[in-house]
């Protein structure tokens, strides 16, 4: 093996050096005859062997594993080219003209004979490359003309490349009419001989019809893996493949039958109802049931499912199994709800299903995520939770836990998150070992035609950047959409790699059924009127085939007719709508039986001093022998040893001792996001790389104690929207763990922003899911320019779901239970400590609610932002505000002003206030939880101070950061009996200024304002 690689190596170089000096082949018309050079050219060292171009260099190998196993396999000219080629003659000298071998002579008076056999062999070759080619074009091209559309109508547009293959075309090849008879050895790269290594032309051709142009197109020739080539070639090519027993023929028309009469049954009910039926694209039931079978076949246990409006209904009822009459309901316009939170529609919400797969007899669990309205947002939180369940049964490779994600044609191609997915399919920490793909491609996007929404042929061609091989299939013919996905299932099994389903369908409705698609397409609907259902041609073809008589097809029809008729008249019996019955990713041990939280309170989060030394030692070690670190680093390391020493710690460390209690609790601890690793302001160095050794790393996190969770921190892929995405659908899956997604500066959330309006903020209102995500968002006006500065603390503010003229009513678990009611958490924290609580709290909480957190840049090193282990200690927990500690506080009825602030301007307060002398005029205030706001602490420091005004600062504009979230609510708290006064940048556009000097003016104004009493 290694030889033939060596000497094929050494092959292809002068290969491509034939390529380049020969001309190229000019296109023949039919049958032209064939220029061959009479005699042989005075030998260079390239145009002696022109046979070595690339088109021919399969053929080569083909010839080279031949001669390989035995020199008699190939012509003698071929046996002494590859003995000299492997003796090192060099290129052009290897190869000899027939004529001068076995000794013949070379006298003139034998030339003519000769010169004839030689241009027999040189024809015989040449045809052998000629038929190679050609079924090379079928391979790569047959997809071009394979018969895809149900409707006829496709315009598919491949830039007028030609597709020369068929009959009428082996004149494209050099070949002519009357080879078609001929019969021509096949090389290893095509599996149509079955178990025959030659055919007539004619057969090759017959058969690479079957196998590239009916109702299957195979685009799978850009993947560079020779073995996976092979597999999918055996997989369409071998003769006959396409088989089906009666057992399966019945089962394909069973569920044919289930899913057309679904949405005949919907349409006959609820005539007038939006469901974004399925209609003209049926089998996508059986396609997917087909994934399943064949996935829980080869071990799948749990497959998560993405999906978006088209079908959706159908799927539930008939892929998941979701109860009819929970679905009939649904349609129910009295129905009452039942859950907290204002709920989502029918085609949004998910559902889990845990049943017997009949044809594997093996128990499977099936999850369909709730996703929102924007279409494909959903695809990287399936990955993240299809991940987590692989991550949490030990299943490193896939084979328990799958995904699958459905697409419509104008999404797949047009938004830009199946891309960001497709990115993540292979990258360590984000893989999820290969994702079925079907998309429903009929052909239309609400009224837009293909030609004006993509520009790519097919709407699948953004899944070519990661080589997934890609099944175009007739969605009419349900046997050819039956084979494509399982053999999808099978390719995704073995090789764990992405593929793509296009079923290639229509819509018969209008984007949805009150819509009338005349208006826009009234020639495709005029063809789609015309068009014959999928199942009543379908089930003609079998009953013709004796597979199923009319009258037992008449009977299956009405049973799932009454089936569907019972379930309906049972769904008039529910009165109440239980969302949480639509829960796609249910928590059973962490809730009581009920969904409710097991107690209302949270211990406290502090650790002992023990456990503090402990972690601070780990950080500032390298925790494995004989591993060179960077000189940098030491400096770093030894650093935070001193800190240890000093019972100190900065930013850095208050994460390490957060993630580190954490993991030694047995709490799974993932940090994901840009360069999150080392940090993106080179401060966390989680990650050490060995300076010796490539690619040595180790994570200190990871040796805090033997029986700990084990901590995942990893760089991802330059995405957002992707990332963020799959990090909160890695929290759907587990609540024991600390999912954290940094972005590298807070502003680059707004390319994440769906993930955020949509799953985050109100996940848990839509859909009763909680989810414990936690953002890390850099934020803070450095002084760096606009682009750096803001990760918009407004916009988060805004969409909290606390009324801010609501005095609330001060309970004993006030605290918790405004927790408990809020749609997420904001936090600001101004100390390395709080940030610590914080993060633990976030586990120890008995609920999840999603954490934002606005992190520092400077205070990262800002040498008063440190927090000693004393803050950190059993008895301390998270400080939702932080009142003022200095003379102010002792003598409170002269202090003449509040300023209540958050963040890191805090430090430049304190700073001025100290440099003008006002340490007892002046109580500086830091709201450290800002959603939920803390409403009773802020009521103690204004009640504390009777005689000081009020005033918010804040170093953001004034249009942007806390100003308006905060104001009102102070207002509410006071009763609105004093102004409060504002501190801070005027309004502005862009979030910061570019200059420097501006940058630091502007500071000094608002700290003036600030201090002018
Ligand atoms: C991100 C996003 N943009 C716009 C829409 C509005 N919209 C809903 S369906 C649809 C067309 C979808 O076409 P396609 O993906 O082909 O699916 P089909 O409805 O044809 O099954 C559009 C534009 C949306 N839901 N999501
Ligand atoms: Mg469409």
């Amino acid at each position: 093996m290694y030889r033939l690689r060596t000497t094929v190596a050494r092959l292809g170089p002068i290969a491509h050096a034939g390529q380049n000096i020969s001309q190229p082949r000019p296109l023949r018309v039919r049958a032209a005859p064939r220029t061959f050079e009479p005699t042989r050219r005075p030998i260079t060292s390239v145009s002696a062997e022109p046979f070595l171009n690339a088109t021919s260099s399969n053929y080569l190998e083909e010839m080279y594993y031949a001669w390989l196993e035995n020199p008699k396999n190939v012509h003698k000219s071929w046996d002494v080219f590859f003995r000299n080629a492997n003796a090192g003659v060099p290129p052009g000298l290897a190869y000899q003209s027939p004529l001068h071998l076995n000794g013949m002579s070379q006298g003139a008076e034998s030339a003519p004979s000769l010169l004839g056999a030689e241009a027999n062999t040189k024809k015989l070759v040449a045809d052998h490359l000629a038929v190679h080619s050609l079924i090379r074009a079928y391979q790569v091209r047959g997809h071009h003309i394979a018969k895809l559309d149900p409707l006829g109508i496709s315009c598919v547009d491949f830039d007028d490349a030609p597709c020369a293959v068929g009959f009428q075309n082996v004149g494209f090849y050099g070949l002519a009419d009357s080879d078609l008879d001929k019969v021509f050895r096949l090389p290893t790269t095509t599996f149509i001989g079955g178990g025959e290594s030659a055919l007539p032309l004619r057969e090759i051709i017959r058969r690479l019809e079957l196998a590239y142009c009916q109702h299957i197109g195979v685009e799978f020739m850009f993947i560079n893996d020779v073995e996976q080539c092979q597999w999918i070639r055996q997989k369409f090519e071998t003769p006959d493949i396409m088989q089906f027993n009666v057992a399966e023929k019945r089962t394909l028309l069973g569920r044919m039958i289930r899913s057309t009469r679904f949405e005949e049954f919907l349409q006959r009910k609820w005539s007038s109802e939006k469901r974004f039926g399925l209609e003209g694209c049926e089998s996508l039931i059986p396609a997917l049931k087909t994934i399943i079978d064949i996935s829980s076949q080869s071990g799948v246990e749990s497959v998560i499912m993405g999906m978006p409006h088209r079908g959706r209904l159908n799927v539930l009822a008939n892929v998941i199994r979701k109860e009819l009459e929970q679905i009939f309901c649904q349609f129910d316009s009295k129905l009452e709800a039942a859950d907290e939170g204002s709920g989502d529609v029918k085609y949004h919400l998910g559902m889990y299903h845990k049943r017997m797969n009949r044809v594997s007899d093996k128990y499977i669990t099936l999850s369909l995520v709730a996703n929102p309205s924007h279409l494909e947002a959903v695809d990287s939180v399936v990955q993240g939770k299809t991940k987590a369940e692989q991550f949490y049964c030990g299943d490193t490779e896939g084979k328990r836990v799958m995904s699958i994600l459905l697409h419509g044609d104008a999404a797949f191609a047009g938004q830009g998150i199946v891309y960001e997915t497709f990115h993540l399919s292979d990258l360590p920490s984000y893989t999820t070992h290969g994702t079925i793909h079907v998309v429903v491609n009929n052909q239309i996007g609400f009224t837009t035609d293909p030609r004006m929404a993509r520009s790519s042929p097919y709407p699948t061609d953004v899944a070519r950047v990661v080589n997934a091989p890609i099944f175009h299939v007739n969605a009419d013919d349900p046997e050819a959409v039956m084979y494509v996905c399982k053999v999808a299932a099978e390719w995704r099994n073995t090789f764990h790699k992405d593929v793509v389903v296009d079923l290639v369908c229509y819509r018969r409705n209008g984007h949805n059924e009150i819509d009338e698609p005349m208006f826009t397409q009234p020639l495709m609907y005029k063809r789609i009127k015309k068009q014959k259902g999928v199942l009543q041609n379908f089930a003609e073809k079998l009953i013709g085939q004796g597979v199923v008589s009319a009258q037992e097809y008449e009977e299956i029809v009405s049973n799932y007719d009454k089936i569907c008729e019972d379930a309906y008249a049972r769904s008039k019996d529910e009165k109440i709508l239980h969302i949480k019955h639509w829960l796609d990713s249910p928590w059973p041990d962490f809730f009581t039986l009920d969904g409710q939280p097991k107690n209302m309170s949270c211990p406290l989060t502090g650790i002992t001093e023990e456990e503090l030394q402990h972690i601070g030692n780990i950080a500032a070690s390298v925790p494995v022998k004989d591993f060179t670190i960077h000189g940098g680093l030491s400096r770093v390391l030894k650093g935070r040893a001193n800190m240890v020493d000093q019972r100190l710690c900065d930013w850095a460390l208050g994460e390490y001792m957060a993630f580190g209690s954490l993991l030694k609790e047995g709490t799974h601890v993932r940090l994901s996001g840009q360069d999150v690793e080392r940090g993106t302001f080179s401060h966390r160095h989680h990650v050490l790389h060995d300076q010796n050794v490539d690619k040595r790393i180790c994570i200190p996190m990871n040796y805090i104690s033997p029986n700990q969770a084990p901590y995942t921190v990893c760089n991802s892929s330059l995405s957002e929207y992707g990332v963020l995405g799959f990090e909160l659908g890695f929290a759907m899956a587990s609540p024991n763990a600390l999912v954290l997604w940094e972005a590298q500066f807070g502003d680059f959330h707004n390319t994440a922003q769906c993930i955020i309006d949509q799953f985050i903020s109100s996940g848990q209102a839509k859909w009763v899911r909680q989810n414990g995500i936690v953002l890390l968002l850099p934020h803070g006006m450095e002084g760096m320019g606009p682009e750096h500065s803001s990760a918009r603390p407004e916009r988060f503010l805004q969409m909290c779901n606390d009324d801010r003229d609501v005095f609330p009513k001060l309970t004993d678990d006030f605290a918790i239970r405004q927790l408990y009611d809020c749609n997420w958490i904001v936090v600001n924290c101004s100390n390395p400590a709080n940030y610590f609580h914080v993060l633990r709290r976030q586990i120890l909480l008995p609920f999840r609610k999603p954490l934002i957190v606005f992190t520092p840049k400077s205070l990262l090193r800002h040498p008063e932002a440190k927090s000693s282990f004393d803050d950190m200690l059993p008895g301390t927990s998270f400080r939702r505000l932080i009142p003022d500690d200095g003379p102010a506080s002792t003598n409170p009825k002269n202090v003449k002003r509040i300023i209540f602030c958050t963040g890191k301007v805090y430090y430049d307060l304190t700073r001025e206030r100290t440099n003008r002398g006002m340490d007892s005029d002046v109580a500086v205030v830091r709201i450290e939880q800002l959603s939920p706001f803390p409403f009773d602490l802020v009521k103690k420091e204004t009640d504390l101070f009777p005689n000081a005004d009020l005033m918010w600062c804040q170093e953001e504009h004034k249009n942007q950061g806390f100003y308006d979230y905060v104001k009102p609510r102070i207002r509410t708290t006071i009763n609105r009996s004093r102004p409060v006064w504002y501190a801070g940048r005027e309004s502005a556009a862009a979030p910061a200024t570019g200059n420097k000097k501006t940058h630091l003016m502007e500071l000094q104004r608002l700290l003036d304002t600030a201090f002018n009493l």
